[in-house]
């Protein structure tokens, strides 16, 4: 009997099972590591497998990440190549990636920090205006995402462009490739928003080098994946005003460690990895309809590319 298994954290996987249940009650679904006969798995659904165990699935036809991004399946060494892989792209994700970053460049830009502690000191602050026009934000990766984010932005009155692996044309929104792009996009660039997965070319992109081709007192924003900012090199731009102020949801390490010193610096909005979360309800009938996909040899739904590893 094809059985599918499913990893993710406990509360959460309940949460999946149920939705999927609630439209298709036959659906036999394991959840790990509780998985029965592993000839009997055609799916697996995972977020952060340990390394290793898909592979224990020899009639595997599916892996589906419960995640946009990929880079917890792909940094498996022993995931089956020859499986496809499929990753969500869903508008809830989109629209709640969006409001996060919506919500952060604006903290950022009308110094919510700065207010919050005139207000604990009970001080009225003098009146001011924000330079609105002049903020410019720069999008990485206009991918399922960054292309929503960038509209919703625009939406907002903000000056948006972006940098991606391809051309893009999005109405009033230039696009930039390459390195040559890259440093021209981050030199007119005062918010700079990560939303790149995690391959070898993204690794430590945002770094010291970057970060000084950017107009003095910069913001950067990183909601992709930790390993792209190089951390010590935030620290010391912040520390020497070239870059004004951070928001991030991703880290190197997460949970991010006690000693870590962003938890102490006032300069870095900090978000526990939970920009955009995938939500059960939302999902559950386009993973269905994958599953059913799979099953019956139709072409499958977000096809990740393994040749570029997103
Ligand atoms: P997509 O695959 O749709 O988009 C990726 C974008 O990055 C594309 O525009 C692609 O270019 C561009 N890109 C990839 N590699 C390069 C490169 N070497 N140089 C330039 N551009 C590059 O992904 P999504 O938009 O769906 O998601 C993006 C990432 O966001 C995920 O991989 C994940 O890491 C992260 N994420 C984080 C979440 C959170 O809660 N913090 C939640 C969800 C996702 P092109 O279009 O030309 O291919
Ligand atoms: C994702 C994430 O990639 O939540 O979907 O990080």
């Amino acid at each position: 009997m094809p059985t599918i298994v499913i990893k993710l954290g406990e509360e959460r996987a309940t949460g999946y099972i149920a939705e999927m249940h609630k439209l298709d009650p036959d659906l036999k679904i394991r959840e790990w590591p509780d998985v029965g006969d592993p000839n009997d798995v055609d799916i697996a659904m995972v977020w952060k497998m340990p390394h290793g165990e898909l592979a224990k699935f020899p009639n595997l036809k599916l892996i589906m990440s419960m995640a946009a991004g990929v880079d917890h399946v792909l940094g498996d060494p022993d995931m089956p190549r020859g499986v496809p892989l499929v990753r969500v792209t869903d508008p809830h994700m989109a629209r709640s990636m969006s409001h996060w970053a919506a919500m952060n460049i604006l903290r950022l830009h009308r110094e919510t920090a700065y207010y919050e502690d005139l207000r604990s000191r009970r001080e009225w602050a003098p009146e001011r205006a924000f330079d609105t026009d002049s903020v410019r934000v720069g999008i990485l990766g206009l991918g399922y995402l960054g292309t929503h984010v960038a509209k919703m932005l625009q939406a907002m009155g903000l000056k948006v462009q972006g940098w991606a692996r391809s051309p893009k044309s999005i109405e009033g929104i230039r696009s930039f490739q390459g390195t040559d792009g890259l440093h021209e996009m981050v030199a007119s660039t005062n918010y700079l928003l990560c939303l790149l997965p995690s391959t070898p070319e993204t690794v430590g992109i945002m770094n010291a080098d970057l970060f000084a081709r950017m107009p003095k007192g910069s913001h950067v924003l990183n909601c992709g994946r930790g390993a792209q900012l190089v951390e010590p090199d935030l620290t010391a731009a912040l520390d020497s005003g070239q870059i004004a102020g951070a928001a991030l949801d991703v880290f190197r390490e997460e949970p991010l460690p006690q000693d870590h010193p962003f938890w102490t610096d006032k300069r870095i909005i900090m978000t526990p990895h939970h920009a955009a979360e995938v939500y059960p309800p939302a999902v559950a009938a386009t993973f269905l309809d994958n599953i059913r996909r799979c099953r019956e040899g139709l072409p499958l739904n977000g096809l990740v590319d393994l040749s570029v590893g997103y």
